[in-house]
């Protein structure tokens, strides 16, 4: 049994109890060292929440933001995170279904175990559903288009291109388990190829027999098309535009030069984040880059948060630094592992009530996402 309450240093290991070798390893696994991981979590304990007293309010904080044009109740969304049936056999379904029943934005990861039409349904087709796309090489731009075709039939209103996995970054534990979800017997990574008419047709093309006659040389060419090993340019942005015509918002920016681009770009927004700290060994903390981006593009296009999310406090620091949407990832795996949909539901429901008692006692008189601003901070170098 977790302790009840939601709290990440405690639901971490209780979950991790219930994984296997392969799954824990895969859910902890930072790059190289953990450097940037670590940096991300410390970043936060930078800044300091300095309450004021005696402030009247009278009503309780509104959480409400603005994103890709529309009001959502919320300032977090559920992360895009792949392979989830190896946290609970449920998956990703149970998550989205958590997400819509807490009126929480889902983005579904590319590497799920779980098709773009199967998630789609999870939630009885309600809920908000964003699509986060791990980018084909150019050779593969039939199979990229497909699967946002997919995406948009299957209701994904807006797309998130993760732009730092065009490789997976050096993890030992998972290269300790010589670890590859796609890889396994049960090729648990692979529901959104296997299930792609076009990188069936491909693959027979190219083999003469169906994916389902060599599973294994299929599920490594799937994860060699999902991680082509090179990067795009900002010149193959545009055949995004060509094939999707809701909001685009490019994950894993970290430089204000790289969000300049965005809005040269007239992209919808950016996801400030460094994957977690799973990619880059020894790099920026995500919350220490935010500030700086934040001043240079903000209020010409919507700006997410990732990295490091773990508390209420968390949420509202990112909050008064800029971001308009804060995207929680590894929080619910444990409440996946822990509690299949109802986890993941506690989760969420934990996050938005610590962040709801944060805001109240921090004394801010607008206390909302939209209103918060770096005034309720203070760096805690310079007190
Ligand atoms: C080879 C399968 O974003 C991560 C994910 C990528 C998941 C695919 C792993 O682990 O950071």
């Amino acid at each position: 049994r977790p302790p009840f309450t939601f709290h990440s240093d405690l639901w971490e290991p209780e979950a991790e109890k219930r994984m296997s070798a392969e799954s824990k390893g895969y859910v902890i696994g930072n790059a190289g060292t953990g450097e940037t991981a670590r940096k991300n979590r410390e970043a936060f304990g930078k800044w300091s929440i300095v309450p004021k007293r005696l402030v009247k309010t009278s009503s309780l904080p509104d959480l409400s933001t603005k994103v890709l044009g529309k009001e959502f109740p919320f300032p977090i969304a559920v992360a895009p995170v792949g392979v989830q049936r190896i946290f609970n056999p449920d998956g990703e379904e149970a998550s989205a279904a958590a997400a819509a029943a807490e009126s929480v934005p889902y983005i579904m990861s590319t590497a799920s175990s779980t098709s773009i039409e199967d998630v789609a349904k999870a939630a009885n087709g309600n809920g908000t559903r964003w699509f986060q796309l791990y980018w084909p090489a150019n050779e593969n731009d039939e199979i990229t288009a497909s699967l946002l075709s997919r995406a948009k039939k299957a209701g994904f209103s807006a797309l998130f291109v993760t732009l730092d996995t065009y490789i997976l970054g050096w993890r030992p534990s998972d290269m300790d388990n010589g670890y590859n979800p796609f890889l396994r017997s049960d090729k648990i990574g692979v529901a959104i190829g296997f299930s792609d008419p076009v990188f069936r047709k491909k693959f027979k093309e190219k083999h003469g027999v169906e994916v389902e006659e060599d599973m294994h040389n299929a599920a490594a060419e799937w994860t060699r098309t999902v991680f082509p090993l090179f990067s795009h340019g900002w010149e193959d942005i545009k055949f995004l535009k060509q094939h999707w015509d809701g909001p685009i918002i490019l994950k894993g920016i970290q430089t204000v030069g790289d969000a300049q681009k965005c809005v040269e770009l007239g992209l919808q927004g950016i996801v400030v984040s460094n994957h977690g700290g799973r990619q880059v060994d020894g790099g920026v903390s995500s919350l220490g880059v935010l500030p700086r981006i934040v001043d240079t593009v903000g209020g010409k296009l919507d700006i997410f948060f990732d990295s490091g999310i773990r508390a209420g406090a968390d949420i509202a620091k990112a909050l008064a630094l800029g971001a308009q949407m804060v995207l929680v990832g590894r929080p619910y795996v444990y409440g996946l592992a822990l509690g299949g949909e109802q986890g993941v539901r506690h989760v969420l429901k934990s996050l938005l009530g610590d962040l709801e008692l944060t805001l109240h006692l921090a004394g801010v008189e607008s206390a909302s996402p939209k209103h918060l601003n770096r005034d309720v901070l203070e760096r805690e170098d310079r007190l």
